[in-house]
């Protein structure tokens, strides 16, 4: 009974105390689409290539509800036909992703990941076989 008390409040404190440092980088709080088609509804307010022209829209995650609070949004329309089609996100801990919006021979439309990682080295750092 001891043994087993021991091993379970010790297996379930580590693995429940780090649901962001396990199965890899989970930027998976915003949805793509409902970022992208929230910042259309917007005005691009920033010119993050300095070619004089506003093209992306810097917002917080918050505008779109549930998990994607805190998570700053960067949402670029790269070539300036009214839709955005790339996604930058940066989440409060550190974690961030890259989107891109593509198109496919038969028409159909959807949001690639090309790009994640974290910011936060030592916090995120997984010691292998841990
Ligand atoms: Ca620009
Ligand atoms: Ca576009």
């Amino acid at each position: 009974m001891m043994a087993e008390m021991f091993l379970g409040a010790d297996g379930d404190g580590t693995d429940g105390s780090v649901p962001h440092g396990s199965g890899g980088v989970d930027t998976g709080r915003i949805d793509p689409a409902s970022a992208a088609g929230w910042a259309d509804t917007a005005d691009a307010t920033s010119d993050l290539d300095g070619d004089g022209v506003r093209e992306s829209v810097v917002f917080d995650g918050a505008v779109l509800g549930g998990d994607a609070a805190g998570v700053l949004i960067v949402a670029t329309d790269t070539d300036l036909d009214g839709t955005t089609d790339r996604l930058a996100t940066v989440a409060d801990d550190g974690e961030y992703g890259v989107w891109e919006f593509r198109r496919a021979d038969d028409g159909t439309a959807r949001w690639v990941r090309t790009d994640e990682g974290s910011l936060g080295g030592d916090e995120s750092h997984r010691v292998p076989g841990k």
